[in-house]
């Protein structure tokens, strides 16, 4: 039987994901369509992305380009198997994000998602030291707040309690960094704040806590999105880095979000001129169409592999899917739209365009924070007394019924739209946000 996929129908199977279920079942949002910035609704209303799906659709909806690569990619060879056989479009686009991956980054690792990088690049980091010798090296480090995904080595180097708290004993031998969120000195800073690069030196402290010789890694977002967009204190980066590189620690920067241009260049290492050993990545890779990540690493991480007899297998790792034909034609398709429309170029030009928009918002009921970075933004609303997360979900609902779709995690509202939004679509989201915040509670 044909199924009608505009039509709401027994929503009774479906266990959805990171969803208020029940309340979600009463009254459901359904959309039908998507073109460049917008959304159709199952009743037909049109809804403009301020969020870029979920922070994924860099290049907008629907682009041509990427369609048609799918389309034809699915014609001519649907699937190769991934180990111990190839097929060109996942060499060229590891090509092609090497080229615009910073210098020191040469080699590429496929996954699925955002969480499968993660687990890809804790499990490197455990094995690359013990390829050199130094196997004691099993210890992770991750920051409170931070976000790595939701299997268990993300979780466990993560830092969202509700992530985390009901899952049990995670991995054992992990570590968590202090978060950078310091609203008293910091609040309402435009771009990266002032005060905080000391909290980097806490990772000397759980060096010598443990032992340098035991600690394999360090994961953290170069920028926390997930948590509610929090910024890098201005130095905090590069003091991770000294002490990390001082100690022969790894440094892993999860850019699944800032990945692809969301901070007006390639990648946020380049943004903030650091370089980490490894960096995670997904979403934006295929503009979030096709599921995909794909974990880079420098020269270094990969070549400690490449010994013994050739025959060999040199890592025992990787995923049905690894570099799946379809996945890397869309992927080889959004490179090319974000450099043929200067993407990334225009994030950077719109940014500051942007940073005023969101701080005209000062002021406005509730709104304790305002923080910013390229096209990210969030404004931080205090909390109903006993209630918390309800003002800001409020606020989401709100919003939808009005025509834009905005993200909620705590009582923060994040947003961060398609690349390709206009200064007028600026306007229109911050404004239609404003008219929402001054009806709230
Ligand atoms: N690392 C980071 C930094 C992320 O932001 C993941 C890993 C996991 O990716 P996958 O593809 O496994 O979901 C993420 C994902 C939100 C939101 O609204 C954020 C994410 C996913 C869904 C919603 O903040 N980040």
């Amino acid at each position: 039987m044909a199924l009608d996929r505009k039509t709401p129908n027994d929503l009774n199977a479906f266990w959805m994901p990171f969803t208020a279920n029940r309340q979600f079942k009463k009254a459901p949002r359904m959309f039908v369509g998507a073109k460049d910035m917008h959304y159709t609704t199952a009743d037909g209303r049109q809804v403009l992305d301020g969020t870029a799906g979920l922070w994924c659709c860099n290049a907008g909806h629907c682009r041509p380009k990427i369609s048609e690569a799918i389309a034809k990619q699915a014609a001519e060879l649907d699937y190769a198997p991934a180990f111990q056989m190839g097929h060109p479009a996942a060499f060229e686009l590891a090509n092609r994000i090497i080229d615009i991956a910073p210098e020191g980054m040469e080699h590429v690792f496929y996954t699925n998602s955002g969480s499968e990088s993660v687990e890809t690049a804790l499990k490197l980091a455990i094995a690359y030291h013990r390829a050199r010798g130094e196997g004691a090296r099993t210890r992770l480090i991750g920051r409170e707040r931070g976000y790595h995904g939701v299997n268990f080595g993300g979780i466990s180097v993560g830092g969202i309690v509700t992530n985390r708290k009901v899952f049990g004993s995670l991995l054992t031998g992990v570590d968590h960094l202090p978060h950078t969120h310091l609203p008293a000195l910091n609040a309402f800073t435009k771009g990266q704040p002032e005060h905080g690069a000391n909290l980097a030196d806490e990772l000397e402290r759980i060096v010598t806590l443990h032992g340098a010789e035991t600690i394999a890694a360090v994961i953290v977002e170069p920028m926390a999105g997930s948590t509610g967009v929090l910024l890098p204190p201005k130095g905090y980066l590069q003091k991770l880095r000294e002490i990390t590189k001082k100690h022969g620690i790894l440094l892993i920067f999860d850019e699944v979000i800032t990945g692809f241009g969301r901070l007006g260049s390639a990648f946020a290492a380049q943004h903030y001129g650091v370089l980490p050993d490894m960096m995670t990545t997904a979403k934006g890779l295929t503009n979030g169409v096709i599921p995909m990540g794909a974990v880079l690493t420098t020269a270094a991480v990969h070549d400690a592999f490449m010994q013994g007899p050739e025959h060999m297998i040199e890592l025992f790792h990787g995923y049905t899917y690894s570099g799946n034909p379809i996945a890397a034609a869309a992927g080889i398709a959004t490179l090319e739209t974000y450099k043929e429309e200067g993407l990334f170029e225009r994030c950077a030009e719109l940014a500051p365009y942007w940073q005023e928009a969101l701080h005209s918002l000062r002021g406005t009921r509730h709104v304790i924070d305002i923080r910013n970075e390229g096209l990210i933004g969030a404004i931080e609303l205090e909390p109903i007394a006993g209630e918390p997360t309800k003002r800001a979900f409020t606020a989401f609902l709100k919003a939808y019924e009005k025509g834009i779709l905005i993200r909620t995690t705590g009582d923060i509202i994040a947003m961060s739209p398609p690349l390709i939004i206009s200064k007028a679509q600026i306007d229109e989201l911050i404004g239609t946000l404003k008219s929402v915040l001054d009806t709230l509670e």
